[in-house]
């Protein structure tokens, strides 16, 4: 049986830096291999503004946004046999094939199969699902949340309890999970001391998940005296204001001041390339590890000197907390379903579809965690 093109809204970014526009899109139907979704609830990541402004070097126009969604199955292509229609499910942008060279490695939960194609705003064969005004429109990390009917890939979904509220779990699409991967995954932060720059969604699940697993001592680090708050609800023992500091005081340099040489684990959590040699140096000569999860513009770099790394320091790096979404998200969720979990608590923000720009302004005032969009 052939399925229908679906009619629907979607928010098109047509070029870099342009506010999204609510559109009536076509959405195909899912060929072998796809499940075509309707999306009910997306969050809104820095990312999807990353890519909207222009600095991602990855990013394609003509596009549908959006990687942290809850959905149900509308329906399936040959040959899928994870999801069927009516499953409650999360689009995943980092795919889980289980069989390609990354997947069998054991040491990353970076997969191979799609991330061609999805870098490039295509399903993998190389076509899109999404046409406005006869004109295509590329996807988007492989999921294209900010429209009510997606299409991705079988090895980028995962059906999740029923049960869970998607306008809860979407936000396990990204921010927390790349949270509570970055620290779970991270041995030895158990008794440790910690220090997390940036406290936005990202920052924040670091410092609740550091709390979790039983750091001794955790430093926030924000240059926005309102996060102070958040912090310490979240758990942080402290918290730093680097713009607060002393004249020509590095933040570094004051981190190895009141830490007794430096910190055992640090996390960028900004996407601040300055930040992420800061939070390098902050960490303990002989085995600090600092990890960078933020995610820094086209043309940017970063740079330290190598001493830095010669006397101990490690410098590295995890995309979507290292977590493998299809193994590892029903967990996640089940965490979340007995409270051992965070979600509610990140939400600042709701909105309706009609004003997802907004949300993105939410996002831009400093008080906004997470904006749920109730697609
Ligand atoms: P956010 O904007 O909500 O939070 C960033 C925080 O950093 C803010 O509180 C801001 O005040 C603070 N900040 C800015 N400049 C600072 C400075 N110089 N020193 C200290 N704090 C500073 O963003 P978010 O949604 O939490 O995302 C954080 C970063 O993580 C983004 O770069 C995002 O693209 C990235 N990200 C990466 C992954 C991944 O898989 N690696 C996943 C999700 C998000
Ligand atoms: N496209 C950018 C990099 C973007 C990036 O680093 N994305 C993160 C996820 S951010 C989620 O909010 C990621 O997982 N990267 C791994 C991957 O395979 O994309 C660029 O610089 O080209
Ligand atoms: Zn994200």
């Amino acid at each position: 049986t052939v399925g229908k093109t679906i009619k629907c809204k979607a928010a098109v970014c047509w070029g870099a830096g342009e506010p999204l526009k609510i559109e009536e899109v076509e959405v195909a139907p899912p060929q072998a291999h796809e499940v075509r979704i309707r999306i009910l609830y997306t969050g809104i990541c820095h990312t999807d503004e990353y890519t909207r402004s222009g600095k991602d070097p990855e990013g394609l126009f003509p596009c549908i946004l959006g990687h942290e969604g809850g959905g149900i199955v509308e329906s399936v292509g040959e040959g899928v046999t994870d999801v069927k229609p009516g499953d409650h499910v999360v689009p995943l942008y980092t795919a889980e094939c289980r069989e390609c060279k990354f997947c069998k490695s054991g040491k990353t939960n970076l997969c191979g199969k799609v991330r061609a194609t999805q870098g490039a705003g295509l399903m993998p064969d190389k076509t899109v699902r999404f046409k406005c005004n006869g004109k295509d429109i590329y996807h988007f990390m492989g999921t294209s949340t900010f429209s009510q009917y997606t299409v991705v890939a079988d090895v980028s979904v995962v059906a999740v309890d029923p049960k869970a509220p998607l306008d809860k779990v979407c936000l396990l699409g990204c921010g927390i999970t790349t949270a509570w991967g970055a620290v779970v995954k991270q041995p030895g932060i158990k008794g440790s001391s910690v220090a997390v720059f940036g406290c936005g969604c990202i920052g924040l699940g670091v410092v609740d998940t550091s709390r979790l697993v039983g750091a001794a001592r955790i430093i926030a680090v924000d240059t926005n005296p309102n996060k102070e708050a958040w912090a310490r609800k979240f758990g942080a023992t402290d918290f730093v204001n680097p713009a607060k500091l002393p004249e020509g005081k590095r933040i570094q340099d004051y981190l190895i001041e009141i830490t007794d040489g430096g910190l055992d684990y640090t996390f960028d959590c900004t996407g601040n390339v300055h930040v992420m040699r800061a939070a390098l140096e902050a960490c303990h000569k002989g085995w600090g590890v600092s990890t960078i999860i933020g995610v820094a513009a086209a043309g940017q770099e970063i740079s330290t000197r190598p001493f830095q790394l010669v006397t101990g320091r490690t410098w590295r790096g995890s995309a979507f907390g290292g977590v493998k979404g299809r193994t590892e998200l029903p967990n996640l969720v089940a965490d979340y379903t007995n409270g051992k979990i965070k979600i509610d608590e990140y939400i600042t923000h709701r909105r309706k579809f009609s004003e997802i720009n907004e949300g993105f302004h939410d996002m831009h005032s400093g008080e906004c965690i997470r904006c749920v969009v109730d697609m």
